[in-house]
């Protein structure tokens, strides 16, 4: 899988060299371009900011260095360089649709992803607007709260992804069992050696060798942990 990263803070992305992400790298399982967006101002101060039309706090990300930006990705597809005709553009945003794994799964399919970072209140609509009618383009949310930019929200969908990609994990069945998988709720809580620690036991079943109460005993948990914690999800779990 490709993927490109416009942004006006490319270090933001360092991450991506490091533990899983760059080994899959090494071996040619993603092939990952980072581009600052700075590359494509004029002035002297490389400005991409500017004050928003009709008013009000903070600053807007100016269309034009977008524009370019999405031209020289675009190009590349064009040329053949890269594994599609266009990108899937992902905006991350507060206001986008919320990311969920399911997302994750859907993207992971994916030949070709660009993610462009906004900061300050935004990018110019007429960037999603433009791009739309060349690429398909989503924006997307974290969750209900705000980041100083795309940059770290961008991180976190990229690395849903790529742990999806086929030969990314060392031990594929890790995907199987955690929270949000298939079953759609949240996981069971999960215990290691030794049995006591600090007057702590670990839940005497998960000893018994008995593997199918362990696993009623497992969905059990994940069910009252998610009752708890997340009730929206059991309200759309069928089983
Ligand atoms: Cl995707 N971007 C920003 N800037 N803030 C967020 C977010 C995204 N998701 C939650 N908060």
């Amino acid at each position: 899988m490709r993927i490109d990263v416009v942004t006006i803070f490319p270090d933001y992305l360092a991450p991506l060299a490091l533990s899983l992400p760059g080994k899959a790298q090494q071996r040619g399982l993603l092939d990952l371009h980072v581009h600052d967006l700075r590359d494509h101002t004029y002035d002297r101060h490389r400005t991409v900011d500017d004050t928003p039309y009709g008013g009000g706090a903070g600053m807007v990300m100016r269309p034009e260095p977008w524009g370019e930006a999405l031209d020289g990705l675009l190009a590349a597809g064009a040329s053949g360089d890269a594994p599609a005709d266009t990108p899937r553009l992902l905006v991350p945003t507060p206001s986008g649709r919320p990311f969920a794994q399911a997302d994750a799964q859907r993207l992971a399919r994916e030949p070709w992803l660009a993610f462009a970072c906004g900061r300050y209140e935004g990018i110019d609509q007429r960037v999603v607007d433009w791009a739309s009618e060349r690429m398909p383009v989503e924006e997307v949310s974290l969750g209900d709260f705000v980041l100083n930019g795309g940059e770290v929200a961008a991180l976190a969908v990229i690395e849903a992804v790529i742990r999806l990609l086929p030969g990314f994990m060392g031990n594929p069945e890790s995907l199987a069992e955690e929270s949000h998988g298939s079953d759609g709720l949240l996981e069971y809580p999960v215990y290691t050696k030794p049995a006591l620690w600090r007057d702590h036991e670990v839940p005497p079943i998960l000893l018994s060798g008995d593997h199918g109460r362990i696993a009623a005993w497992r969905r059990e948990q994940a069910l009252e942990r998610t009752a708890q914690r997340r009730p929206d999800l059991l309200a759309a779990d069928d089983d």
